[in-house]
């Protein structure tokens, strides 16, 4: 049975070594024919951006390509990129959505 003396060395070293829970960027993907209009209304409603903050987002999806929409822990991150997917697909929109481990 270990001694008191050899518990909190343990403890100790188990602490340091423990990383912080990993964050993932939700991702925006370009596409020709989502409206720009439904993908601002999206970065509003789910992301929280003003109006501003969700022209500024769109428009860079729409010329680069791809976009962040925001920096969640692992389930969170997952959850919005469902019902970003689920939302996109009732109206009919091909708006695709991705999740990517945040490496910094
Ligand atoms: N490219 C689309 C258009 O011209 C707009 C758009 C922006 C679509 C961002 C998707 O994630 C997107 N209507």
């Amino acid at each position: 049975m270990p001694s008191r003396q050899q518990a909190t060395p343990i403890l100790e070293k188990q602490r340091a070594k423990a990383k912080p829970p990993a964050l993932f960027n939700v991702v925006l993907l370009n596409d020709d024919y989502t409206p720009m209009e439904f993908v601002i209304l999206i970065l509003q409603q789910f992301f929280a951006l003003n109006l501003e903050a969700a022209t500024r987002v769109m428009l860079a999806v729409h010329t680069e390509g791809r976009g962040v929409c925001g920096t969640y822990p692992r389930d969170l991150a997952a959850s919005k990129v469902n019902r970003v997917k689920e939302f996109a697909r009732q109206h009919q929109h091909p708006l695709q959505c991705v999740m990517e481990e945040n490496g910094t």
